[in-house]
């Protein structure tokens, strides 16, 4: 091997022969293997270091010119990243897919298998999670100056198992083996105080000042992960803080013999950072997440100025030089916590920092579920944060004078624009914090941005019309297209060039060969293939063998019953009982493959995956069905294993309750992929069918207004079964142990509340749903009108591109403009 690389070779160059040279190198010195006893893990590091020093590069030239320029920067603050694997999307971004193969096939190494070794990086629970992972992608893609700050969780989302078809739950031991992608940085540290009170007093001068004094306090150290972006020479930083306990109160126990004392304090401080919670909508009231909240935002915030003051030494123009986006409220506590910083650590009047606080934070809504609005106890909040707690009732009080001056009398109005809720036990309503703190408020699709903005904040809304926005939520097809599905991607590229992976409109350009006979028969060739690679899967995982010829019916998503899996599951059965009256009907052979993890205490989300579960069993094994309905859970849906599902479905299960789902994102993921949606209208869902136009879209249900007036009139879910003979007698095995192998109990709060309840509108939407699924039956029928739906979903799915939400906020919210590195060394030009 030529030996004569500079260092900027070796770190940077992509040619085979370096790439195995700093390969051996990183074998042999980070990982301290030498070839005889290397592990394939072993070999996954080498890579993955060899890989991260050439995003590194990146980021060194983003960096230096971000600082040399001053840019305007955004900060996503999110409690949630859902990353996935790293190594192949780096490969992807840095185009340096290929000669990494060639140069591990030279090495006599299988790519494909280092690939499988990873452990992702489950730092979120589903949605929210991973749109900001998306956002990543894109605003380095895009070149926009960004840092992502979350927490460093030592235990991410759990793994999910099946025993016996329950849904087991595992601890996500990601870090166990080391992680090659995220950098150290004990000298980027803060302190972060909890509890204690606060004193004031008037200083020598006569100034009023307010000192907190907190009785305990955590350190947050920095752990940064790079995020490069596609074909470009930019690299982000994604910062994630792990708690540590600060020393030196741990010396003032050891030192006064309280050993257990010190060593408790130091459990407790670390516990901060330990795990994700794996509720995926709030759970109200639980300390250690509020101290999970405050730990990064709290971090983020003290890191922010201190970047800005490497090159400014007063903080009153904060918010030109970065903006802030709260993803949901969980970070909405750094409104009172600017403003404790700028006050109290840097002596700013109130009405200076109040300023700046309020151009500097944007917040996006996630959720119209009122039970998953963030409330904080005043009495809790009070406890752990007393500073703030002050804070946010002075501007309350600043607030709710501002209203009554708007409307004199209106005393009903300022209660519900307060910031405290009165009724019950007091608590802080975190949406309203962050709305009066902030500059934007957005919904995450056009339908949920009209309900925040009519319904959820609809007082928000008069009093400052010109905060709301819209922005549809996307997803970086680099991950969910080019990497997940190479050969589509190889399919597109070679049709119309590879411009689509920036420019997710140029699909458009497909739409002329959805006429093309020879184009579809390819389209097919390769959606079969990847059915073939995911029927393996799915024998692999779950030892249920499944035909690629029959219908891929796919629904993955988090447990939940507004997502109404078990509509899903009454279509089954309603076919399944089709099959029993007459084995000889004339059926479209379907695999209905489900995936997603349930919250561990949510008792009714696991009780759906149990039946699924046991649906399955009676209806794979019944000689009747003779293979032609096949149900099949694949465990642990995570983004690895969505990564092998989205490319090989023909339909997408988008089925929530109209008004219920904010927006959706797997239901852009698998439409990109080529599968048709079957869905309501809800979130997302429509603006995807108003694109790809309502021929190619399968739409059913009741509509939000539908929905509303229904629930007004009184809705009786028992009449429906009543009138429905198809629909009792479903519910009537469900309950007759027929699925539960003669337990009749098992099922039985499943089936009362949908008969008594249904909370969610299931049984309103049933024949709706079974009808339009005949349609989609005979549409499968005819695969050349199929395959052309197909190819028009994918044309025209381009909007659903992260890279166009990302234009949007930096146009209409945050302002910032993208920045080209300079003096890079790299592969790529500006
Ligand atoms: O955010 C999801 C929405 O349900 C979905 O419609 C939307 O597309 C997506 C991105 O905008 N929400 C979501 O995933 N929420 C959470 O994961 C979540 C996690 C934690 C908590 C609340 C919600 N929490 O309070 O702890």
């Amino acid at each position: 091997m030529n030996d004569t690389f500079t260092s900027n070779e070796i770190h940077g160059g992509t040619s085979t022969e370096v790439l195995k040279r700093s390969f051996l190198d990183n074998l042999s010195y980070r990982q301290a293997k030498f070839p005889a006893v290397a592990t394939t893990y072993d070999h996954y590091m080498a890579l993955a270091y060899t890989v991260r020093d050439r995003i590194m590069q990146h980021w060194l030239q983003s960096a230096s010119t971000y600082y040399e320029q001053s840019v305007r920067s955004l900060c996503y603050l999110s409690a949630e990243f859902l990353l996935g694997p790293h190594l192949g999307n780096n490969l992807v971004n840095l185009g340096m897919e290929s000669e990494t193969r060639q140069a591990m096939l030279e090495l006599g190494l299988d790519l494909d298998r280092l690939l499988a070794e990873e452990e992702e990086p489950g730092l979120g629970n589903g949605g929210l999670g991973r749109l900001a992972a998306c956002y990543l992608d894109s605003l380095a893609s895009l070149q926009i100056p960004a840092i992502g700050y979350g927490i460093r969780y030592e235990f991410g989302i759990f793994d999910q198992e099946l025993k016996d078809g329950w849904q087991v739950e595992r601890t996500d031991k990601w870090l166990r083996y080391g992680n090659p992608w995220e950098v150290a940085r004990p000298e980027i540290t803060f302190t972060v105080g909890f509890g204690g009170s606060v004193r004031e007093q008037v200083d020598s001068a006569g100034n009023y000042q307010v000192e907190w004094v907190p009785d305990r306090h955590v350190m947050g150290m920095a752990y940064d992960t790079l995020i490069g972006g596609y074909g470009v020479p930019t690299a982000n930083l994604l910062r994630l803080w792990q708690a540590q306990a600060s020393e030196s109160f741990d010396f003032q126990l050891f030192n006064v013999g309280d050993y257990q004392g010190a060593v408790l304090e130091k459990i407790a401080s670390e516990n901060i950072s330990k795990v994700l919670y794996p509720n995926d909508e709030a759970l109200q009231g639980k300390v250690l997440r509020l101290q999970q909240q405050y730990f990064f935002t709290s971090c983020a915030l003290q890191d922010m100025i201190r970047i800005y003051l490497q090159r400014s030494s007063q903080l009153g123009n904060l918010h030109e030089k970065f903006t802030v986006q709260l993803n949901d409220t969980h970070p909405a506590i750094g409104v009172a916590e600017l403003m404790r910083l700028l006050i109290d650590q840097h002596a700013m009047p109130w009405e200076l920092a109040w300023e700046i606080t309020r151009r500097t934070f944007a917040y996006t809504n996630h959720t119209l579920l009122p039970e998953a609005l963030e409330r904080w106890s005043v009495e809790l909040l009070g406890r752990l944060l007393p500073r703030h707690l002050q804070i946010i009732l002075e501007i309350n009080r600043r607030h709710l004078e501002g209203v009554r001056k708007r409307y004199p009398g209106d005393e009903e109005r300022a209660s519900r624009l307060s910031l405290i809720e009165e009724q019950g036990s007091r608590a802080v309503r975190m949406a309203h914090l962050a709305c009066v703190g902030s500059y934007s408020i957005n919904g995450v699709a056009e339908l949920h941005s009209r309900l925040l903005r009519d319904e959820v904040l609809r007082d928000f809304h008069d009093l400052t019309p010109e905060k709301f926005h819209n922005v549809t939520n996307g997803v970086t097809p680099r991950r969910f297209m080019l990497l997940a599905n190479p050969r589509l991607s190889a399919l597109i590229t070679h049709a119309i060039g590879d411009g689509w992976i920036r420019d997710l409109d140029q699909l458009h350009r497909l739409e002329p060969l959805a006429d093309d006979a020879a184009f579809r028969a390819e389209w097919r060739v390769v959606k079969r293939a990847v059915k073939e690679d995911l029927a393996e899967k799915v024998q692999q995982r779950t030892g249920i063998s499944v035909d690629p010829e029959s219908l891929f019916d796919v629904q993955v998503k988090r447990f939940h019953e507004y997502k109404r899996q078990h509509l899903n599951l009454l279509h089954i059965l309603s076919l399944y009982f089709q099959i029993k009256d007459n084995p000889a009907a004339d059926v479209t052979p379907r695999t209905f493959l489900f995936a997603g993890k349930a919250a561990p205490g949510y008792q009714m989300a696991k009780l759906i995956i149990k039946l699924i579960n046991s649906v399955g069993e009676v209806v794979n094994g019944d000689s009747d069905v003779n293979g032609r309905l096949r149900v099949a859970f694949f465990p642990d849906f995570n983004v690895k294993n969505g990564q092998w599902i989205y490319p090989a479905a023909d339909l997408s299960e988008q089925i929530s309750t109209a008004g219920k789902e904010a927006s959706g994102t797997g239901n852009m993921k698998l439409s990109m992929n080529g599968a048709l949606t079957i869905g309501t209208l809800d979130g997302a869902n429509i603006e995807i069918r108003d694109h790809v136009g309502p021929e190619n879209f399968f739409c059913f249900g009741m509509t939000v207004e539908e929905v509303a007036s229904l629930q007004a009139a009184g809705y009786d879910p028992g009449s429906l079964v009543r009138d429905n003979a198809d629909l009792s007698r479903i519910m009537h095995r469900l309950s007759d142990g027929t699925f539960s192998r003669g337990d009749t109990e098992l099922f039985r709060p499943l089936v009362e509340n949908l008969q008594y309840h249904d909370p969610f509108f299931v049984l309103a939407d049933f024949s709706s749903y079974v009808e339009r699924q005949r349609e989609v039956s005979a549409a499968f029928q005819d695969r050349e009108v199929w395959t052309q739906k197909s190819i028009l979903n994918v044309a025209r799915m381009g909007h659903f591109s992260s890279d166009r939400s990302i234009r949007d906020y930096c146009r209409e919210i945050w302002q910032i403009d993208a920045i080209q590195p300079n003096g890079f060394n790299s592969k790529f030009k500006p």
